[in-house]
Formats: structure tokens, C-alpha cells, sequence
């Protein structure tokens, strides 16, 4: 059988480099596109380097002739774009490049394959942050989209017009809604990877202070690995769909502070209210973590549960990795990358 060729916007990204050992285990061709950088931008994907079915080529889905030279030279089976300014945050300083990125960004992709193939496969990713401000308890693929961010807007356009594309011109463009998925590969600034990479540090006593921003929001986390089966089983389905994926479980930011600290048996005690609230050392009564205005935005997203019902019953998908292994192996690789 003719290998099945996989094009890979994003594949420098944590889901990048879980997607490609993926495929490649599958015994896909995977081309990978990276951006041109003023430092390496590969160090996730190092290890594919060197594998036979594993391409790198430069590009940017705000470069339109990039991508249609990309898919007429790449000739794709499947394209999944993981690309994005995935930064929430970031969003709200840089609302218009967010925009071109993970808005306009998905639209050219699409006009691409339009012009070029459309039995291309197509995969979008979507975010549970489309859902912002819900009502719903828990939120699934009826749940309205309400974005409380410029990065959660942009994402809702990219979903409408991936589903346009898919009844105008008959493409099989699917779009995942993913919830937060973390793993050792996880970008420095998401709220995973800081709290875990400080406590490790202060734990250790090579970092004295952890900042952090809203400590009762909820997010839903998995693990990446887990989610990224979720996205190869989306793009094998006779037909194009949309999937909420995620855990079912809700967490705030503070739990997740004291599971990782619990592992790492660091004792805290936390004290004080709001912007003056802070975890000090129970041993020392030293502060340990406090917070700051800097890390809160100028809107929240409250609470976020996803009821992935739809997908274990279409896709037979069911997240495997508990929050308490995601924390554990996080922990684990911050231990090994310090000593
Ligand atoms: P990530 O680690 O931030 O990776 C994003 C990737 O997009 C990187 O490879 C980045 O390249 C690339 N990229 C950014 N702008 C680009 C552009 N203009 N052209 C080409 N590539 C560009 O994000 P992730 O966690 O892997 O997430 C993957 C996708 O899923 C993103 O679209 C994100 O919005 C979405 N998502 C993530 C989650 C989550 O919890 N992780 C949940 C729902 C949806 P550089 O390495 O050069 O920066
Ligand atoms: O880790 P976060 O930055 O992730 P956020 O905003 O939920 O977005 C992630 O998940 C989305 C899926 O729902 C993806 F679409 C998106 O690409 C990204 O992967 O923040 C999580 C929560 C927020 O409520 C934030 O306000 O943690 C809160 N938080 C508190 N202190 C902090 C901090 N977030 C960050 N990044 N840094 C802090 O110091």
C-alpha cells in the first residue's frame, strides 16, 4: 500500500512533536513546516531529524504562496494545522498578528487545497477556549462559542470557515475543540510548565519565588500524547466532523499548585486574599509563591469542562493519562534536564 503522506503546519509545537512520533510509528511520510528563526527553532523535534520519513520545510500560513508551493510540491494525503500564536495571554498584546495567524492563517490553508486537491484531508485546531464565557456546566460540540480573548475570536472564525469549506466545496475539513493538554513539551509560559518548572527549582533551592496570575480559574488538562490520537482518529472517519476532547475533570490553577507541590513534598500553607494572597513554607515561613496583576487578563475565562461523549462513541477516544501522571512525568523531566 502507498504510504499515506502527512503535511504538518505547527510540527516544531508540544503537539508537533507528539503528532509526528505518531504518524511516523503509522509509517507515514510526515513533512514538517518550520519558520525561519533567528535561533533554532527545531529542539522539540530534534530527534526526527535524521529519520527517513521525516521532512523539514521552511514556511508560514500567513505566507500564502508558501503554503500552496508547500502542497503543490508536498502533494498531501492529510494536513493538520497545529500552527498558531497560542499564547491567551499574548493575545490581548498582539490582537492583529493573533488574528492573521490563527484566523486568516487557517483561510489560506483551506483556499489552498481548494485550488489544489480537495480530497485533501483536513484537520483544525480548535480550542475550548471558543466556548469562553459559558453557561454550560460542561461544554461540548452544541455548546455556544462566546471567546473572551482576541486568540478564542480568531479560533472561532477558523472553525466556521472550516466547516464553510467543508459544505461549499466539499472538503473533508474537520475541526477538533481541544481542551488544555500539557505534557514535559509544553511551551515555558503556560501555567503547567511555570508552576511545575518553579517548584521543581524552589524545591531544590535553585529558585527562591513562583508568580502567578488568577489562582481560581478552571481549566480541564490532559495529557498531549493522549490528545493528539484523538486528532489522527478525527482525519481516519468516513466522514468530517467536529470533537470536543478532553478529561470531563475540572481543576483551578491553586489545585494544581498543591498537587504538584504534595509530589514534591514541599510543604506550604497558603494565607491572605486576592492580589495579597500567598503560599509560604510551612517548615521556614518563607514566601514561596505570591501574585501579581501582571499575569491576569484583561478578561477570564472562568471555568472550562469538556464532555467528550461524542468522540468516545465515534472515535472510541477516551483520554488515558490521569493528572496526577501528567504532573508526575512533567516533574520528572524538569528533575532530568537539571541535574
Ligand atoms: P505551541 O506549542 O505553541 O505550537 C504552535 C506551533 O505553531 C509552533 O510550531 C509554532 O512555531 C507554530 N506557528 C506559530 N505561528 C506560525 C505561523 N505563522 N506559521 C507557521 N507556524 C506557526 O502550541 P500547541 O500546544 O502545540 O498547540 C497546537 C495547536 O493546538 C495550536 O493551534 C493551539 O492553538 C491549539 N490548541 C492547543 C491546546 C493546548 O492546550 N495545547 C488546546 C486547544 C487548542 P514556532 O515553534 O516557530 O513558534
Ligand atoms: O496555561 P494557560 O496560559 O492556558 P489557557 O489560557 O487556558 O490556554 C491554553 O489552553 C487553551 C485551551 O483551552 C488553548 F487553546 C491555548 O492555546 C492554550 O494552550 O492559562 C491557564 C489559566 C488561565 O486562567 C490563566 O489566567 O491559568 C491562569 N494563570 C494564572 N497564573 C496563568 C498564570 N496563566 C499563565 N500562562 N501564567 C500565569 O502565571
Amino acid at each position: 500500500m502507498k504510504k499515506k503522506i502527512a503535511l504538518i503546519f505547527g510540527v516544531t509545537g508540544q503537539d508537533g512533536f507528539y503528532l509526528s512520533e505518531l504518524l511516523l510509528k503509522k509509517k507515514y511520510k510526515v513533512h514538517g513546516v518550520k519558520r525561519r528563526s533567528s535561533s533554532v527553532p527545531t529542539k522539540r523535534i530534534d530527534k526526527y531529524l535524521n529519520n527517513k520519513n521525516f521532512f523539514i520545510h521552511y514556511g508560514d500560513i500567513t505566507d500564502t504562496s508558501s503554503i500552496q508551493n508547500l502542497i503543490n510540491k508536498i502533494n498531501p494525503t492529510e494536513i493538520y494545522n497545529l500552527a498558531a500564536q497560542s499564547h491567551v495571554g499574548v493575545s490581548f498584546l498582539t490582537p492583529l498578528y493573533t488574528a492573521n495567524v490563527n484566523a486568516l492563517g487557517v483561510l489560506s490553508i483551506l483556499e489552498a487545497i481548494k485550488n489544489t486537491n480537495n480530497k485533501i484531508r483536513f484537520y483544525q485546531a480548535g480550542t475550548s477556549e471558543m466556548f469562553g464565557k459559558t453557561i454550560d456546566k460542561s461544554q461540548n460540540e452544541n455548546t455556544n462559542f462566546n471567546p473572551q480573548s482576541p486568540y478564542g475570536t480568531a479560533k472561532v472564525f477558523a472553525h466556521q470557515i472550516t466547516k464553510n469549506y467543508r459544505d461549499a466545496y466539499n472538503i473533508f475539513a474537520t475541526n477538533g475543540i481541544l481542551f488544555n493538554h500539557e505534557s514535559p513539551m509544553r511551551g515555558e509560559n503556560f501555567v503547567t510548565k511555570k508552576i511545575i518548572s518553579s517548584l521543581v527549582k524552589i524545591s531544590l533551592g535553585l529558585q527562591k519565588k513562583l508568580i502567578l496570575g488568577n489562582l481560581y480559574a478552571k481549566r480541564d488538562w490532559g495529557h498531549a500524547k493522549d490528545y493528539v490520537e484523538a486528532i489522527y482518529k478525527i482525519l481516519q472517519k468516513n466522514k468530517p466532523g467536529d470533537y470536543v476532547i478532553s478529561t470531563g475533570k475540572e481543576y483551578t490553577i491553586k489545585e494544581f499548585v498543591n498537587m504538584t507541590a504534595k509530589m514534591l513534598k514541599l510543604k506550604i500553607v497558603w494565607k491572605g486574599k486576592g492580589l495579597k494572597e500567598i503560599a509560604v513554607n510551612k517548615e521556614n515561613g518563607k514566601t514561596l509563591i505570591s501574585v501579581s496583576k501582571i499575569y491576569y487578563r484583561p478578561l477570564e475565562v472562568d471555568f472550562l469542562k469538556g464532555d467528550s461523549s461524542k468522540a468516545k462513541k465515534e472515535l472510541k477516544w477516551q483520554s488515558k493519562i490521569k493528572i496526577k501522571e501528567l504532573i508526575n512525568e512533567m516533574i520528572n523531566y524538569e528533575l532530568k534536564n537539571l541535574i
